[in-house]
């Protein structure tokens, strides 16, 4: 049987299917999460939007947010994840909850470069493109999916949230096709791009605090390595208005010689995360959060991990973006 046979049927024995994004929710995870429920309802199906964290202000622009629940719902006979093919990108989710999608069946939808370690799914849709935007607007070309204005909206949204605006290096000829077949059916770039410019406005105080984390970006191996920490006080206080991280990640990457910037937050249980970003050139950010048992993609990657004290972990990432820029540079040789 076929991926898509597979999937068809799977979507045939149910009736009310459960739509997950992982406990880091962006603008591909939620859109395509938005326009899987709008086909599926198109297909009669009752459809819950679950995640296990809140999504972030900056994606509210994508109207159907507020649909998003961070509960579970009594009744579901089928779940579908987005974006995600790891299972600690999951961690948000009780044991209890977790039992509960276990014990029905499972689509992955994902685009991820780094294999699956989610062990029960049914069924998994991995392709090397680049956005799962793009995987379910070429699902539903094959399978005759409906595509009602919203689902449009959202699977350009999620394509140009990924590919950054197209440009990113896995945007193929393919996915500007698709792209082009979403305007032509009525999608507004403009419009879209208004609304997502309308989510950079930053309170004053904000705006401060930029200020700040900018005073703070460490620059290590002749500033080809930027790191900002961010402690649990300022993750507390800030996370709610504004990730942090986000902040000042861009600027990181805008320092001259830059070649890799991670933003670290150290939370209050002990747990570590990293953000990384690495510009082109450097495909090395999949690399560096493999490491510290995260993943991603060649340009942009993280990792959240319980086993390190900041100090280490940071003498770590030095060594081992050191061995990792050596690589390239002899390769480049
Ligand atoms: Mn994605």
């Amino acid at each position: 049987m076929s991926e898509e046979e597979k999937l068809t049927d799977l979507i045939n024995q149910a009736s009310d299917i459960l739509v997950i994004q992982a406990d880091n929710p962006d603008g591909d995870s939620l859109g395509s999460a938005i326009a899987l429920e709008q086909i599926l309802t198109g297909l009669n199906k009752s459809v819950t939007m679950y995640c296990a964290v809140n999504i972030p202000n900056h994606l509210k622009y994508l109207t159907g947010w507020s649909r998003v629940v961070n509960e579970l719902p009594d009744k579901f006979d089928l779940s579908i994840i987005v974006d995600t093919s790891a299972i600690n990108l999951l961690e948000k989710t009780n044991q209890n909850d977790l039992n509960r999608i276990k014990s029905k069946p499972l689509i992955i939808i994902d685009h991820h470069q780094t294999e699956s370690t989610i062990d029960f799914a049914q069924l998994i849709i991995s392709r090397l493109v680049v956005a799962t935007g793009e995987i379910i607007y070429d699902l539903s070309q094959k399978l005759n999916w409906p595509l009602n204005r919203e689902a449009k909206d959202m699977l350009a949204i999620s394509i140009l949230s990924d590919s950054l605006g197209l440009m990113s290096s896995t945007t193929s000829a393919h996915t500007i096709r698709i792209i082009a077949n979403l305007v032509e059916a009525g999608v507004n770039l403009t419009d879209i791009d208004n609304l997502r410019k309308e989510t950079f406005r930053k309170s004053p105080e904000l705006t401060r605090y930029k200020g700040l984390l900018l005073t703070r970006i460490e620059n290590y191996l002749d500033d080809r390595l930027a790191i900002i920490i961010i402690p649990w006080v300022e993750i507390e206080k800030y996370s709610p208005l504004y990730n942090p991280s986000v902040l000042v990640i861009e600027d990181m990457r805008l320092i001259e010689n830059n070649a890799v910037s991670i933003a670290i937050k150290v939370y209050n249980d002990g747990h570590i995360t990293g953000k990384i970003r690495t510009n082109s050139n450097y495909p090395i950010a999949s690399k560096l959060a493999e490491h510290f048992s995260g993943g991603g993609h060649p340009y942009a990657s993280g990792f959240k991990t319980y086993d390190y004290h900041i100090d280490n972990l940071k003498k770590e990432i030095i060594d081992a973006v050191t061995i990792l820029l050596k690589k390239v540079d002899d390769e480049t040789i």
